[in-house]
């Protein structure tokens, strides 16, 4: 279940064996053909500027590629761990995956709420849902977060030393990690000789913020038509694009 005193004070927290080590498994060899239709697409799985080398594999538009990834970005605990945060309202960002290979190296740290919105960050505005398909340790390359950085309002406030403090998140695979979109992070160096570190990253919104990627140009035909009404709504692929709060507007007084 959702740490919701974790998520409070450290801006993340860790279910265990959301998907057994086989699902894990499964859902992995899905993500190697997922990677492999991208390229086959045109789509490179290599983004200079991102990584600092190609042993960083980038599969993006998780949606369109497999139902497997339509399925957990609206899986039980990722709901939860999202709507008991944001709220009952919100919207799908983006659903991409990183699978650091060994000689993996790490890219620009970042917060993921300031990817979406420049400051001052008030609020818990966006959260990740992270999925473990391997083991995930220092070696590894796992993901290295700032302690505390979700307290941060301005990129301003970060220390300058910021990225020796940075401590990485130890998980098995099959493991969530719910981490809060205003947490400081980055992915680790892989320095093993022999072990991937596959992630997957939901990201969600407060309804007001716009998505990290266009769905209505992303996705196929094909996919848009299997998609639930509420999954077409979670994706902003209604004609209604920012009326979610028309709740709040001033209304005139009853007579
Ligand atoms: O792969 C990781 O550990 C972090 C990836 C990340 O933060 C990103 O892609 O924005």
């Amino acid at each position: 279940m959702i740490d919701h005193d974790a998520l409070e004070k450290e801006g993340f927290c860790i279910v265990d064996g959301v998907l057994t080590r086989a699902r894990a498994t499964e859902v992995k060899e899905k993500l190697w053909a997922a990677a492999a239709e991208s390229e086959r697409r045109g789509s490179p799985t290599f983004i200079r500027g991102l990584d600092p080398n190609e042993a960083n594999v980038r599969v993006f538009n998780l949606l369109d590629l497999d139902p497997v990834f339509v399925d957990l970005i609206q899986h039980p605990t990722a709901l939860d761990a999202v709507q008991t945060t944001l709220g009952e309202q919100f919207l799908i960002s983006n659903f991409t995956a990183n699978i650091a290979r060994p000689g993996a190296k790490s890219m620009v740290p970042h917060s993921d709420l300031a990817v979406v919105f420049p400051g001052p960050w008030l609020h818990r505005w966006s959260m990740n849902v992270i999925w473990c398909l391997d083991d995930v340790h220092e070696a590894n390359g796992a993901t290295r977060y700032l302690p505390g950085s979700h307290r941060l309002q301005n990129q301003s406030d970060l220390p300058e030393d910021f990225q020796h403090h940075m401590q990485p998140f130890e998980t098995s695979a099959g493991d969530v990690i719910v981490m809060e979109g205003r947490l400081w992070h980055t992915s680790g160096e892989n320095t093993t000789t022999n072990e991937d570190r596959a992630l997957l990253f939901g990201y969600y919104t407060a309804p007001f913020l716009r998505p990290q990627v266009n769905w209505n140009v992303l996705l196929s035909d094909q996919t848009k038509d299997g998609l639930s009404a509420q999954m077409t709504q979670w994706l902003g692929l209604g004609a209604a694009a920012n009326i979610v709060n028309a709740e709040f507007v001033a209304r005139p007084a009853q007579s």
